[in-house]
């Protein structure tokens, strides 16, 4: 792709830091940055090395006003992000330098980036594919270290290559059923058709744990929703404040003190887990204490796991029994253990792990957050050189397996080579979508949106 515009924008996060950045991209770059900037060395941006920093200032070519002292660094295409000509000026991190400096630049005839441009260039100008720009995104988000690593991996292309190989495998077979279209019957060799389903049952391992990786890079890119859920009174918020190690929610001893979702994240061994403290459960009593406990219920059926906090000291009700009974995903975690037990936890179901813990005393919580890493976190992930995090790519993979399966069944019931052929396409459409080959300019411009200007 050549674009015609040149883009610039304020690179680095509004408010105050020891240094800004403005960035431009485009064939006007080196121009337009020209105009404004006053090299020490005297030397024009054009007449300089490329990949190098230059010093000087910055100055209104209009009325000569000074505006501020920076470093500037000139990249020359195509070995830069965009693979256009880059210019990146470091200015002090201050808001009005930065302002009047890009103001400047848009003056000149630069264009403000959209959100994304200059990664949506760099994708469009080939020189990554879709899964490393949603990669560099990733990276920005990333909560957790182990986040991170995983999305630099996906940067450095890794899945991008086992994609591609996915997509050549399912390119041959596509050619391999096409040729058989062209024959006639007698011709067929069978020795290929086995080749042919060998293949394919290779293409499916690949796929299924490509798959299976998605529910842990979910977690990664978006933390494990925990709920957590009980009686009143219970200690739900205390447990909540004890994990985070700061006093996030109001705890009283009158039942009903939370009234809302509390939503807060902590990180354990490089996992998000993100927390959610609920009303108590009961018979409500009021209007507000009722809504409170229909989102209570709501975001119990929508977290992936359930922390069901009871009280120690007393006896099992029914309202616990019954949210055991329909509970996947649970941990029943014994609060106040620093008082006397009154608890029968025979009555609690084998099915469901028991940790016992004091929220205020603070006994317990280390066990607690080892039960609730092993709940969830297959052990696989562990050094798993791929996973896929990205819902996009997990549901274009889903619709690739599905098309997979149907054309293995296709294969072994000798269903016509015609009819085989429309699975092998839509499996190549689906591996193209997710690495941008034949991804719909709209989905592009979803992807893009969700980048901050001037990435
Ligand atoms: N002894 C003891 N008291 C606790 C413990 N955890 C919580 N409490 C007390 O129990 C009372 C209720 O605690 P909360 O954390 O507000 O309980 P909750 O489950 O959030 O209650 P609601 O928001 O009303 O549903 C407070 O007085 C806490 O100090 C514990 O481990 N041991
Ligand atoms: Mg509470």
């Amino acid at each position: 792709m050549f674009s015609e515009d040149t883009i610039a924008a304020i690179a680095t996060p509004v408010g105050i830091g020891a240094i800004g950045i403005v960035r431009i991209s485009g064939v006007r770059a080196l121009e337009i940055a020209d105009q404004i900037f006053r090299p020490f060395s005297g030397v024009s941006l054009k007449r300089s090395p490329s990949h190098r920093i230059y010093y000087g200032y910055i100055e209104s070519p209009f009325d000569r006003q000074r505006i501020d002292e920076v470093l500037t660094t000139v990249m020359l295409a195509p070995k830069t992000f965009t693979k256009e000509d880059v210019v990146e000026i470091n200015c002090h991190g201050g808001p009005v330098s930065l302002r009047q400096t890009l103001e400047l630049i848009l003056q000149l005839g630069a264009r403000l980036a959209e959100p994304g441009e200059f990664t949506k260039r760099a994708f469009l100008n080939g020189r990554i594919d879709l899964i490393q720009a949603e990669a560099v995104l990733d990276v920005i988000k990333a909560k957790t270290d182990r986040a991170s690593l995983t999305a630099l991996k996906q940067l450095e292309g890794g899945l991008s290559k086992t994609i591609e190989t996915l997509r050549d495998a399912t390119l041959a077979a596509t050619a391999l059923v096409e040729a058989f279209i062209d024959f006639p019957e007698e011709d067929i060799d069978f020795s290929l058709l086995n080749q042919l389903m060998d293949d394919a049952q290779n293409i499916k391992t690949q796929l299924v744990s490509l798959i299976e990786s998605s529910q842990s890079g979910r977690i990664l890119r978006e933390g494990l929703k925990t709920a957590i859920v009980g009686r009143p009174n219970v200690g739900k918020s205390s447990l909540l404040n004890a994990l985070l190690g700061s006093d996030r929610a109001i705890v009283t001893d009158i039942p009903g003190t939370t009234t809302d979702v509390i939503e807060e994240s902590i990180n354990i061994q490089g996992f998000p887990i993100v927390f959610l403290d609920t009303a108590g459960i009961r018979q409500a009593s009021n209007q507000i204490e009722e809504a409170g406990i229909y989102r209570t219920m709501k975001v119990m059926s929508e977290a992936d796991l359930t922390l069901l906090v009871l009280d120690n000291g007393a006896q099992l009700t029914k309202i616990e029994q019954d949210l055991m009974a329909q509970g996947q995903n649970m941990i029943a975690v014994l609060n106040k253990c620093d008082l006397p037990i009154t608890l029968d936890a025979n009555q609690i179901p084998q099915s469901i792990s028991k940790v016992r813990i004091s929220a205020t005393k603070g006994f317990g919580l280390d066990q607690l957050k080892s039960v609730i890493l092993n709940q969830i976190i297959h052990s696989e992930i562990e050094g798993a050189e791929l996973i896929v995090s990205n819902v996009r790519h997990t549901d274009a993979l889903k619709r690739a397996l599905n098309h997979l399966e149907h054309f293995i069944l296709s294969l072994s019931q000798n269903l016509p080579a015609e009819l085989i052929a429309l699975d092998l396409r839509e499996i190549l459409d689906a591996f193209g979508e997710i690495i941008g080959a034949t991804t719909a300019e709209d989905i592009l411009d979803r992807i893009f949106s969700e980048f901050c200007i001037g990435k």
